[in-house]
């Protein structure tokens, strides 16, 4: 019998589950190569963690692992059901109060290794976490998308530590209530992309699409609907799509360095964002609270045929 020691917290409502103990072995290495151990090895770790029946498409999993730089407290593998993710704003908050939550750090600024660079965290309080994201950027202006059952459709690629499709287009409004809509519409993009060959740089796929519109505060600047690479819509204002998102509007010279941009998610959860200047890039800085809502052992018993989750 194997057992997983895990933490779940949530950040405004998207779960992140931390693998703290027992997880897979990965050896020493940066932790680019972690993750391509991991990748290409414990799918099956992946998919019993997050997956269902313990889990489900909507679960964001991250793997606490010892840091390869002595200057940083921790490095993070972030995953979901269709694989591994590059970076992830609302996991690493999660993941930050749940380091906090195991005393691991206090309140004070840290950094912490991920796959596609390294992030500055500071935690402000043991709920809320203020994240400088890696460098993001707008690689292509108004991409023109003929979507099968909606017409065109216009929009930027950017990427914010995952690669992102983001358009002002939406045929609902963008509230809970429409989601299944949302969904189906996200997801057209999405196959739709795929078809022309339009990906981010050096090909890689763009997993997630971002459709923007009206905040339903006042208290906001917009609101969002981003579909993840498995399928499921982010529930938070998507760390990465916001990172996207300031890159898009700083690009535009809608935004400058300093700025407030207060991104609304579909469930209405908030995180503040603003920007500083790097070339023709920007460094996001963004602000959001997460929960501590469980902490666990998973256990894998060879008797259970579904174990190592649910096969597709
Ligand atoms: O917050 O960056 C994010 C994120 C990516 C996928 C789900 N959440």
């Amino acid at each position: 019998m194997k057992e997983i020691s895990v933490i779940d917290s949530h950040t405004g409502g998207e779960p992140t589950r931390i693998i703290i103990a027992d997880g897979p072995e990965l050896g020493t290495g940066s932790i680019v190569e972690k993750a391509a151990r991991f990748e290409k090895e414990f799918e099956s770790v992946r998919n019993a963690v997050i997956g269902e029946p313990r889990g489900s498409e909507i679960m964001v999993g991250g793997l606490l692992c010892e840091a390869s730089e002595k200057e940083n407290v921790a490095g993070v593998i972030f995953f979901d059901n269709a694989g591994l993710l590059g970076m992830c704003g609302h996991g690493t908050i999660g993941f930050s109060v749940t380091l906090h939550h195991l005393g691991r750090i206090g309140i004070g600024a840290y950094t912490i290794e991920t796959p596609v660079g390294t992030v500055h965290i500071e935690m402000l309080n043991p709920n809320l976490v203020r994240l400088k994201n890696v460098a993001s950027y707008r690689s292509a202006a108004d991409v023109r998308l003929n979507v099968p059952g909606y017409g065109e459709v216009v929009g930027d690629v950017a990427w914010g530590g995952n690669w992102f499709f983001i358009t002002n287009q939406s045929p609902v409004d963008l509230e809970l209530k429409n989601s299944k809509e949302l969904l189906r519409y996200t997801h057209s993009i999405r196959d739709q992309l795929v078809v022309d060959g339009i990906t981010g740089d050096q090909g890689h796929m763009i997993n997630h699409i971002e459709i923007q519109g009206p905040a339903s505060s006042d208290d906001a600047n917009a609101r969002n609907f981003v579909l993840c690479p498995g399928g499921a819509y982010d529930r938070s204002p998507c760390g990465t799509g916001t990172s996207a998102k300031l890159a898009c509007l700083a690009a535009d010279g809608k935004l400058g360095p300093g700025e407030n941009w207060r991104q609304e998610s579909i469930v209405g959860s908030v995180f503040d964002a603003s920007y500083q200047a790097d070339g023709d890039k920007v460094i996001p800085i963004l602000s959001g609270s997460a929960y501590i809502c469980g902490e666990t052992k998973l256990i894998i018993n060879p008797a259970d045929p579904f174990r190592y989750g649910i096969p597709a």
